[in-house]
Formats: structure tokens, sequence, C-alpha cells
């Protein structure tokens, strides 16, 4: 059972994830995402979870001490998962770090809201920041989302039969995926390409990882350097002009 505790000051925001894959996979008990809301322990008069930036600057800040309690009421120390904050000045989410973070023990997601969170939050209770991209959103809750699911599908059995996780773009061979097709064969005029209807499977493969390349090398030049290509490869795609 992997566990995830979120914190949020928008828990009903998170009934998106009932949905699909990782809802069946709560069902199955293969996960335990476990939404807490951080307004439930703020020890203001108002239950405020957000103050004015001590040195001024526009917007408002969430405050360390609801979060803060959040954390040690639910993931008091030891604790043996890793507790990360989602933020734009976080670490970029990668599908290598997804592989790892869905090794943790468990995993406690601070979702941030308004300019972002306390550094003190981060200084004393966080392992890892977290960012989904880099650009700027009003919360924290979808990049918790997109972590949890790209986290959740790589767990033991969440995954439907026959799907794999496996053979995937970002996985450790650093190249997007090849082009899919399915049936009819013919749409709207388009044809499937003809090796794949072939049966030969070392053509396919062939064809496949030569799709790779070279929509790598169309949309993600930045990702070839980390590639693992044979010379035949490179050549390969100094002949496609890349
Ligand atoms: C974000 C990101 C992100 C910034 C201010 C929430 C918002 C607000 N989180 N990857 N990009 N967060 O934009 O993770 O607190």
């Amino acid at each position: 059972m992997f566990r995830i505790d979120v914190l949020t000051i928008f828990p009903e925001m998170f009934s998106a994830l009932e949905a699909s894959m990782v809802g069946r996979a709560r069902q199955a008990g293969l996960l335990d995402v476990r939404v807490s809301d951080i307004r439930a322990y703020s020890a203001a008069k108002h239950k405020n979870t957000d103050d004015y930036p001590f040195g001024g600057g526009a917007g408002m800040l969430m405050t360390a001490q609801p979060i803060a309690d959040a954390i040690k009421a639910l993931a008091p120390a030891p604790y043996k998962g890793l507790r990360v904050l989602m933020s734009p000045r976080g670490q970029l989410l990668t599908q290598q770090l997804v592989q790892k973070l869905s090794q943790a023990e468990s995993l406690l997601i601070v979702c941030g809201r308004y300019e972002g969170v306390d550094e003190r939050v981060s200084q004393r209770y966080i392992d890892l920041e977290l960012s989904i991209g880099d650009y700027v959103l009003t919360g924290g809750e979808l990049p918790a989302m997109v972590l949890i699911d790209a986290v959740a599908r790589l767990r033991e059995g969440v995954l439907g039969q026959g799907q794999s996780a496996l053979e995937e773009s970002f996985t450790d061979d650093h190249l997007l995926e090849y082009p899919q097709y399915t049936r009819p064969r013919v749409f709207e005029g388009l044809e499937v390409p003809e090796v794949l209807l072939g049966g030969n499977h070392a053509q396919i493969d062939l064809w496949r990882r030569r799709q790779r390349l070279l929509v790598t090398a169309q949309r993600r030049p930045d990702l070839l350097p980390q590639a693992r290509l044979t010379d035949e490869e490179r050549a390969w795609l100094r002949e496609q002009g890349f």
C-alpha cells in the first residue's frame, strides 16, 4: 500500500483523483491518497492560512504554522517517506525523478497557494521542492495531481493488464515515443505505415527506433545529448539532416 498525504486549502479539487486509474488503484488497495485541509490546522482566530509578506511585495503568503502542524500531525518524525513541496522554485520533475519517487516509502505533498509558502516550512519540514515546469499556476494542487498520477502508474499493479510503463517517452533512454496507429488502416485518406502491417518484428522494431530518433531530433533536440545512440544511429540521423 503506497500512502500519499496531500496538504491543501482546496481538498475538493482532489475528487478528480477518484476517477480513472488512480481511483481504481485506491479501490484495489494499491494506493492510499489522503487529502487534508491545511485550514483545519490554523491556530489563527478566523482559521487564516495566509499573511502579508515581510519586505512588502504583491500578494499574500501561506503562513508556516498551519502547514508545519499538519506535517507534524500527518508525518511525525521519524518520517520514512519524502515530504515534497510543489513550487516553481523546485527541482524540475522528470520521469527519472518520478521513478525514484515511486519507490519512496510514502509521500507527503504540500500544495502552495497565493504567492507561495513561508520559507521556514521548507527549511524545517520539506525534503524536496518539486516543479512540474517553468510556468506559474494559481496553486500547487494541479502539480500535486500530476505528481500523484505519474508516480501511481509506476506502482506495481496500478496499470491495467497489458499496459506497460516501461517502453515510454522519457524512460531511461531520453527519447520521445514512436508514433502509434490503430484501426482503421486508412483514416480520412491517411494510411498506417506499411511496415506495421507486415508482422516482421525486427523491421517494426527498427522502424520504431528510428521514428523515436527522428521525433526527438525534430521536437526535443535538447534530449539527444543524453540519449544513448549507436554510431549507426547517429549516422542515420545525419542522413536525415540532423
Ligand atoms: C508550481 C509549478 C506552481 C506558484 C504560486 C502555486 C504556484 C502558488 N508548482 N510546479 N510550476 N505553483 O506554479 O509546481 O503558490
